[in-house]
């Protein structure tokens, strides 16, 4: 869809090695449209939310800790399949298998240190939406869209 959502966030690596701007500037540049942002300092029980399907695995706790040690870039993107595009963008989760070109294969080595988020399906993005910004998204209109998508 064209109109599809996906949740973007800049884990707190990515902001303490000032990769927000670069980032950000991926998204805008590859045709997306900004719809929501903020800098958030996360607490534990609002990251165990966002990683529910996770809880059980042996690096949960290490992973709710490294989320938790700075603030993070929580951000809504929509275009054209941004889902899927999203996490093309992002890379592998695991940079050893992320390909040049993507945030994580230009900026990342260790999975435990992988600098961004994206949501995987359009059904979890809308719930991450909702669990980081229950505020809403900001309706807007870029007229350059029509140079972009069809
Ligand atoms: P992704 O972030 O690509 O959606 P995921 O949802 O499977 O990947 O896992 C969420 C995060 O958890 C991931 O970005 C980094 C961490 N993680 C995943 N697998 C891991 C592992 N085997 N060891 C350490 N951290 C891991
Ligand atoms: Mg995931």
């Amino acid at each position: 869809s064209i109109k599809e959502r996906t949740y973007i966030m800049v884990k707190p690596d990515g902001v303490q090695r000032g990769l927000v701007g670069n980032i950000i500037a991926r998204f805008e540049g590859r045709g997306f449209k900004l719809i929501a942002l903020k800098l958030v300092h996360a607490t534990p029980e609002h990251l165990e939310k966002h990683y529910a399907d996770l809880k059980g695995k042996p690096f949960f706790p290490g992973l709710i800790k490294y989320m938790a040690l700075g603030p993070v870039v929580a951000m809504v993107w929509e275009g054209l399949d941004a889902v899927k595009t999203g996490r093309v963008m992002l890379g592998a989760t695991n940079p050893l298998a992320s390909a040049p070109g993507t945030i994580r294969g230009d900026f990342a080595l260790a999975v435990g240190r992988n600098i961004c988020h994206g949501s995987d399906s359009v059904e979890n993005a809308e719930k991450e939406i909702a669990l980081w910004f229950p505020e809403g998204v900001v309706q807007h209109e870029l007229t350059l869209s029509t140079w972009v998508f069809e």
